[in-house]
């Protein structure tokens, strides 16, 4: 028999930061939800996740920090593991790509491809450095931008313009390691041949009608310009080592290994089941669907690089569908670990019941276009909607069984199924939502079930019936019972802690759920229901301190190491060449300064002579535009529009800000 089944996965997240709900909406949340339907209807799903351990960011904050990189991801890997659990979210395997098994299996990848002849050898000038021994990737070196002029742009990129740069641009690069000035050395590294395989991926994708439209469009944007051949080794110490003699001091790129990591992680999580061959059912025979969970910016990895690494390889299934989610936007900013800002999945457990911040994240999910979280939220969701819709049916039935039939299942007594079936009805649009991959409009159709329920209390209406006509009551209630066991599946994969309290208050703890029973009568007469509880109690208060954790919290010490002042603008003119740029001189009291500020847009030269302002005194001298630059002034941002700060009253330069 050719059985079907499914292979989950959700994107790696990096082990250098904690998780936060911008992450979870994107790739975690609909993975998680998606799988828990699938195995109420019974399906064969595996689902996949794990630490992405490699890269240079982790490298750097290791360096940052002077700790070693292993000691990083050992901290972000359980970290996030626990951030998972807590919130409900249930892989097979949570792996890490420093495990051996992830290394052989990478190494086994690019052999493969290797001796296949795939693989492209480059000779390139890259900086090595003699007192750090090793070739300098991108983010190792720091030099001036050759654009502006800014002394302390990255080998990638430059700060202060934006420039895209490469570290053989920089001016008088330096090592970020030791300082040292680097020597110009060849470097040679693999590079996988994309362009090859534009056409096949192209034929392919164009046959997945059934793929959100932003990664189709995606996509055929990436096939517009054309395919280019990627470097697939680079010359860093920490990572997936390069399998072939002459090639010591060079790993595999963190983007090759990383996706083979699902691979991997398969492997692991059967060899512990004691079946080390099973994963080749699940990567290997094409009755499986392989369906990965990942945000926008992980589009180009799963939809084109790994397939096509996937297709040089041969023998492995390709992905069935990538549900790419946008972003999540908190209060109008973007979630982004990089910014520091963003809930953190372990701040918000402490403070939250996990199935309402499932519920929250659940209802903004970014699924065609970026969305907005508002703290509010957290509140209204709950009061309005948990509590007053689904707590109120669960609760107004089961209090009215307390009270009435002795906290027993009263006995049906005539032939009407009908609410039964409605209820089944709706799980239809539910299950046809959930096998679209639109987890917004499934939330809503299951609040649309206890919505029918309540309609049906309120029409009964059981506390008049039961004056007159007491079987009636009888029938109706157990009904309602029966609705509420059929809600606890129903929710299920959005909000898995309430179903299992509704379960353990109608007294059928562990019964097992299956999508099948949903609008059946499931519960037994005349047995006693557990002890009820509200599932959804009242949020008065929002805790605003929320918003605060969303930025990394700094000490009195660290504040202290600003020293910030009241300057007062002498002079102000336009740097010539520039759109964004102001050269200021500014009097701190007895001192003279001139500053560059980025406000040009903003303020005329004119409007700023005169104004108290608020500058950081102590920052170290800079060139920006090859100007000199000895502070940074203070401004607001609203809607991309700069505010200076400056003062309520009349204040002498100077004067300290604390
Ligand atoms: N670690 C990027 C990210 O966390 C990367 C995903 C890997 S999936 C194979 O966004
Ligand atoms: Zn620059």
């Amino acid at each position: 028999m050719n059985k079907k089944r499914y292979l989950v996965t959700s994107a790696l997240p990096y082990a250098n930061g904690y998780i936060h709900l911008g992450h979870i909406a994107g790739a975690y949340l609909p993975a998680d939800i998606y799988v828990k339907y699938k195995r109420l209807k019974k399906e064969d799903v595996i689902f996949i996740c794990g630490s992405d351990e490699h890269g240079t960011a982790i490298e750097i904050s290791a360096l940052k920090e002077k700790v070693t990189p292993k000691e990083i991801i050992d901290r972000y890997h359980f970290a996030n593991e626990k951030a998972f659990r807590d919130l409900g979210i249930e892989f097979d395997i949570y792996s890490r790509t420093s495990n051996e098994i992830h290394h052989k299996t990478s190494q086994e990848f690019f052999l493969n491809l290797y001796n296949k002849k795939l693989l492209i050898k480059k000779s390139e000038k890259q900086l090595y450095s003699e007192i750090d021994k090793k070739f300098l990737a991108d983010r190792f070196v720091e030099g001036t931008c050759p654009i502006c002029g800014y002394e302390e742009a990255r080998g990638d990129q430059c700060e202060a313009c934006g420039s895209n740069l490469s570290p053989l641009e920089l001016i008088n690069p330096k090592s970020k390691i030791s300082g040292d000035t680097p020597i110009i050395k060849e470097s040679s590294n693999f590079y996988f041949p994309l362009e090859k395989f534009q056409t096949k991926l192209e034929e392919w994708i164009s046959k997945k009608t059934n793929w959100k439209s932003n990664v189709k469009n995606y996509c055929e944007g990436w096939f517009k310009t054309g395919l280019k051949d990627r470097a697939i080794t680079r010359d860093l110490d920490w990572g997936v080592k390069v399998p072939l003699e002459g090639y010591e001091g060079k790993v595999i790129y963190v983007w090759f290994e990383a996706p083979i990591g699902y691979i991997s992680a398969t492997k692991e999580l059967f060899i512990k089941k004691g079946d080390p061959e099973k994963w080749k059912e699940y990567w290997c025979d094409d009755n499986t669907k392989l369906i990965h969970f990942i945000g926008k910016d992980n589009i180009i990895f799963h939809a084109i690089v790994f397939p096509a690494m996937l297709m040089a390889h041969s023998g492995f299934i390709l992905p069935e569908n990538i549900p790419a989610n946008e972003f999540l936007n908190l209060e109008g900013g973007k979630l982004s670990k990089s910014k520091g800002h963003g809930i953190l999945v372990k701040d918000i457990v402490q403070e939250y019941n996990p199935d309402l911040v499932r519920y929250v994240v659940a209802s903004n999910l970014p699924e065609n276009k970026d969305s907005d979280l508002s703290i509010e939220d957290f509140k209204t969701k709950n009061n309005n909607e948990l509590a007053g819709i689904l707590g109120n049916f669960i609760n107004r039935t089961v209090v009215f069984t307390k009270n009435k039939f002795n906290n027993k299942v009263p006995e049906r007594n005539r032939n009407d199924l009908e609410i039964l079936e409605d209820i089944k009805k709706q799980t239809e649009v539910i299950e046809e939502c959930y096998e679209n991959f639109r987890f917004r409009d499934a939330l809503n159709e299951t609040m649309n079930l206890a919505r029918i329920a309540n309609k049906y209390f309120n029409d009964s209406e059981p506390w008049n019936v039961i004056k007159t006509d007491i079987e009636k009551c009888k029938h109706i209630i157990n009904n309602c019972l029966n609705i509420c066991y059929s809600i606890a599946i129903a929710i299920y994969p959005l909000l898995p802690f309430t179903s299992k309290k509704i379960l353990k208050i109608l007294n059928v703890e562990n019964s097992d759920l299956s999508w099948d029973k949903i609008g059946k009568i499931n519960l037994v007469e005349n047995v006693e229901l557990g002890t009820n509880e509200i599932l959804f109690p009242q949020i008065e208060n929002i805790n605003k301190s929320l918003e605060n954790k969303m930025e990394e919290e700094i000490t009195i010490t660290d504040f202290q190491k600003l020293n910030l002042k009241i300057a007062k603008v002498i002079t102000c003119e336009k740097v010539p060449n520039s759109k964004k740029l102001l050269k200021l001189k500014i009097k701190i009291g007895k001192d003279e300064r001139q500053i560059v500020a980025g406000i040009a847009e903003h303020y005329t030269a004119d409007e700023l002579i005169d104004k108290s302002i608020v500058v950081v005194a102590n920052m170290k001298k800079t060139k920006i535009m090859g100007i000199e630059s000895e502070g940074m002034l203070l401004a607001a941002k609203i809607n991309n529009k700069l505010v200076l700060i400056t003062t309520d009253k009349p204040i002498d330069d100077g004067a300290e800000v604390s």
